[in-house]
């Protein structure tokens, strides 16, 4: 392929490529085992937004910011004025609305598959609550993840339970408005590690098809097995047009939340591969980012997920599908592996910062991260305010 066609190719796939930011993303968030607290971290929406929206203005990819309903909502319909406000403010558009099945106490046994139908109806609820922002808010997808499992053998009716799934799905559905649509997503543990109610792929799958016509499920890539094939099931649901969108993050063991592309970037390459060979895909399928940094900065990390996420889906547009095809129905086994990586191998680095300055943004986004002195600065602001929180914490 000429070095032209090269560059036309990733402009291309870049001027289509965005990826959505999750607003726990910006918050002090870390493991079971404690927090590495950030003076520079977001405790209020409006920090969430500014911070979001920096990680925009320096991308140009990242419009929009997915929104957790107990966490950035936590007034209901209430606070659809104030975000309203700051998207205007900040430049960033409310992205998916994220429901919280697993934070109140009385989920300790299920939310919408726990045996009490009180409690199962509250959850419901919280479901209904979240469409509706949605609609307020002018955001068509509800991402869903359900907590729900069991601990031990024989301690719960999986059978029963997925009829409770089954009812409390169908319900929120049917509440969607005609643009609206409900993301499915499994894991297949944690917290439950007995038995999760979505655990995987073919149990979200089924779920969305019972659920209607407007359902999909969510692929979160630290949602796996190890060794699990995750762009087969991709290509899978493609095929079923079951395909709603991506939780992006990167793992070694299990959900790690570590920053994608960081462990194994050649899975994330073969993932948008599989997505690159279906054009209607591109603008029906959610990119999103799930992940929460305990270590590093977080809006360094947001920047830098960004920019890996546009390098790997750029190098990715560069497979020679026509030939590719070829040699797959041939059967040239070496000559189509050696097609494949030698797309991955590609330094696409430089076109894609002459994408950016075509853009009229800067070429180095980590740099011009640092040089704006942003950071120090909400560290600054933000610091004695976090600092209170620290010392509660400690
Ligand atoms: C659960 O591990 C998850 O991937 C879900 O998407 C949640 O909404 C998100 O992380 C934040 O806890
Ligand atoms: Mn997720």
């Amino acid at each position: 392929m000429r070095e032209q066609e090269k560059a036309d190719r990733i402009h291309k796939a870049l001027d289509t490529f965005r990826i959505e930011l999750p607003s726990w993303g910006f918050a002090n968030t870390g493991t079971r085992f404690g927090k590495y607290l950030q003076p520079a971290a977001a405790s209020s929406l409006e920090e969430k937004f500014a911070d979001a929206g920096m990680v925009h203005q320096l991308t140009g990819a990242s419009p929009s910011l997915a929104l957790h309903v107990e966490w950035d909502l936590p007034r209901g319909l209430g606070d659809v004025p104030e975000v309203r406000s700051l998207e205007k403010k900040y430049g960033l558009r409310a992205g998916s609305i994220n429901p919280n099945l697993f934070q109140s106490q009385d989920y300790k046994f299920g939310s919408i598959c726990n045996p009490d139908p009180a409690i199962r109806a509250k959850a419901t609820d919280h479901l209904l609550l979240s469409v509706e922002l949605g609609k307020r808010l002018g955001s068509c997808d509800l991402s869903l993840w359900v907590a729900d499992g069991s601990n031990y053998p024989g301690t719960q009716s999986i059978r029963k339970r997925i009829e409770w799934m089954t009812e409390a799905l169908t319900t929120a559905h049917a509440a969607l408005a005609p643009n609206q649509r409900m993301l499915i997503e499994y894991k297949p543990f944690e917290p439950a590690f007995y038995h999760t109610d979505i655990a995987d792929w073919g149990m979200a799958t089924e779920l969305a098809r019972a659920a209607g016509p407007q359902a999909r499920v969510l692929v979160d890539t630290g949602h796996h097995y190890q060794g699990q094939n995750i762009e087969q099931i991709v290509a899978w649901l493609l095929h079923l047009n079951l395909l709603g969108g991506f939780h992006f993050n990167d793992r070694r063991y299990a959900d790690d939340d570590l920053t994608l592309g960081s462990i194994d970037p050649y899975q994330v390459f073969r993932i948008f591969h599989e997505i690159l060979n279906d054009p209607a895909a591109i603008s029906s399928v959610a990119f999103m980012i799930d992940q929460s940094h305990n270590l590093k900065g977080k809006i360094e990390a947001m920047v830098q997920t960004v920019c890996t996420a546009q390098e790997l889906f750029a190098r990715a547009a560069l497979v020679d599908r026509e030939r590719l095809a070829e040699l797959q129905q041939s059967c040239s086994l070496v000559e189509a592996e050696e097609l494949f990586r030698s797309a991955f191998w590609e330094d696409v680095r430089p076109v894609v910062r002459e994408w950016r300055r075509a853009h009229k943004l800067n070429e180095d986004p980590l740099q011009a991260l640092a040089e704006s002195g942003y950071v120090d600065r909400i560290a600054r602001e933000r610091g004695e305010k976090n600092a209170c929180a620290a010392a509660s914490y400690a």
